[in-house]
């Protein structure tokens, strides 16, 4: 079992002037991209698929499969698109990899667009996040100054042009095909799947989406080679990934570590539940995943572990909650986020997730009914399966979760406010 960090990707946080591309070169950067540049495209494939990665946006999609469902060259352009819209609540891990080592998804985009055959690569990044927008505005030009992006990459004759898009800060823009369409300068929608962007993406062309820790984990398994990142992890859920510690925890922040860690042992490097209070209930991969309580402290956080204990892995967003929150005030504060942040294109999420927010700020005030419990589980039954993308099945998580684990809350929510249950004095986070 894993009990130590293991930063590669967080290894430079704290390096003075960590975002500088002499800094990065002196720390060996770019030096993958070199290797990359002198190996077969196709090898360069061969290798991220036998480390196993699989997608770190939430998914867990394996990385090299997807890139090798693009269809064989036409002549047409192809493209990489990072995802870095980074939206789902309590996950922190790209805005803070971006912002501290812009260089290592640089150089991530280059490797990997170089293996895919991509001659311009995009990364999408919410628009709010200005600072993160100029970091890596800075990265980029200096890697054109360097002649590691532009024409002629070293040498090689490999072309690559990397954009970097702000969008206008909607959590659907998350999802792969509302970016895309995003990014194509329309409304932010998701797209009917398949075709698949691998097969019809950006511009109706072959384009590859991934997160960018995904991306940033690239040059480390070309240095180091497949089997070493193998060597980590678990057998289904390989090499280590940034946990993102949050909430009622006495040092909250990002701990780089093995898939297959467990709270348990994460919670003991963050110095354990704030002091004085108790774990209650915790999201593994943030809101859009079941809750967990502290019945779940041993199960393995890798993507098989968490799923047969009833979550899902996501994104690693660990938000701890302790026994003075309101499982009914937390919950509504989640369906109100799902709300706001429908699309509106599919009817099931707009409007259910509208029912949700009624219901939920109901119970939350003590003026709920019985009937409103049942009616918030149907609500749920209509969504779950039945909406166009993963909004409205992830808006039902927290709901269902939290009836389930803790129904009797719900109930109190007939006659009592959460305010009066849970005097808000006692909570840090509300
Ligand atoms: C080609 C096939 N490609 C699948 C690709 C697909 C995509 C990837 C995963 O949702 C989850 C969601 C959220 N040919 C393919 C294929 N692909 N079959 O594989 O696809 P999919 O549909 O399993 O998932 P998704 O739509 O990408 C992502 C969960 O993540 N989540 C969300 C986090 C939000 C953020 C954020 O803040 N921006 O990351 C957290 O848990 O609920 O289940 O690329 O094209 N046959």
């Amino acid at each position: 079992m894993a009990t130590t960090l293991t930063p590669v990707l967080t290894k430079h946080w704290d390096d003075p002037r960590s975002w500088t591309l002499e800094t990065y070169r002196r720390e060996g950067g770019y030096q993958a991209l070199d290797k990359a540049l002198g190996m077969d495209p196709a090898a360069l494939i061969e290798e991220v698929k036998n480390s196993g990665l699989r997608g770190r946006g939430g998914a867990g999609f394996p990385s090299g499969l997807k890139w090798s469902f693009l269809p064989k060259p036409d002549g047409g352009p192809r493209y990489l698109v990072v995802n870095a819209d980074e939206s789902e609540p309590g996950t922190c891990k790209d805005i803070p990899l971006m912002m501290a080592t812009p260089h290592l998804l640089v150089e991530g985009v280059a490797i990997t667009s170089f293996a895919i055959g991509c001659n311009h690569a995009f990364i999408y990044l919410r628009g709010e996040v200005v600072h993160v927008y100029r970091r890596l505005m800075n990265a980029v030009q200096e890697a054109y100054d360097a002649g590691l992006l532009g024409k002629n990459i070293n040498g090689t004759g490999f072309d690559l042009d990397v954009t970097v898009h702000a969008g206008a800060g909607a959590y659907e823009c998350g999802e792969e095909t509302a970016l895309l369409d995003s990014l194509e300068g329309r409304r932010g929608q998701p797209r009917l799947k398949p075709p698949f962007p691998a097969v019809e993406g950006l511009y109706a062309r072959p384009t590859v989406v991934n997160n960018v820790e995904s991306i940033a984990s690239v040059p480390s398994i070309i240095a180091n080679g497949a089997d070493w990142f193998a060597g980590m992890g678990t057998e289904k859920s390989k090499g280590f990934g940034i946990f993102s510690l949050s909430g009622h925890v006495t040092r909250p922040g990002q701990y780089e570590a093995p898939l297959g860690i467990t709270l348990r042992e994460l919670l003991e490097m963050a110095g354990g539940v704030r002091e004085g209070h108790q774990l209650k209930f915790w999201t593994p991969g943030g809101s859009s995943t079941p809750i967990f309580t502290a019945e779940h402290l041993d199960v393995p956080l890798d993507f098989d572990s968490v799923a047969a204990a009833g979550s899902m892995l996501g994104t690693r967003a660990l938000q701890i909650f302790d026994e003075t929150v309101s499982v009914v005030h937390a919950v509504a504060r989640w369906t109100d986020f799902y709300a706001h942040e429908s699309c509106g294109k599919c009817t099931p999420c707009r409007e259910g997730t509208y029912w949700m927010k009624q219901i939920m700020t109901r119970l939350e005030h003590g003026e709920g009914t019985e009937e409103d419990i049942e009616t918030l589980v149907d609500v749920c039954d209509n969504i779950l399966g039945r909406s166009f993308c993963a909004l409205g099945d992830a808006s039902t998580s927290p709901v269902t979760s939290g009836i389930q684990l803790f129904r009797e809350e719900f109930e109190l929510g007939t006659h009592t406010p959460w305010w009066e249950a849970y005097p808000p004095e006692h909570s840090a986070l509300f």
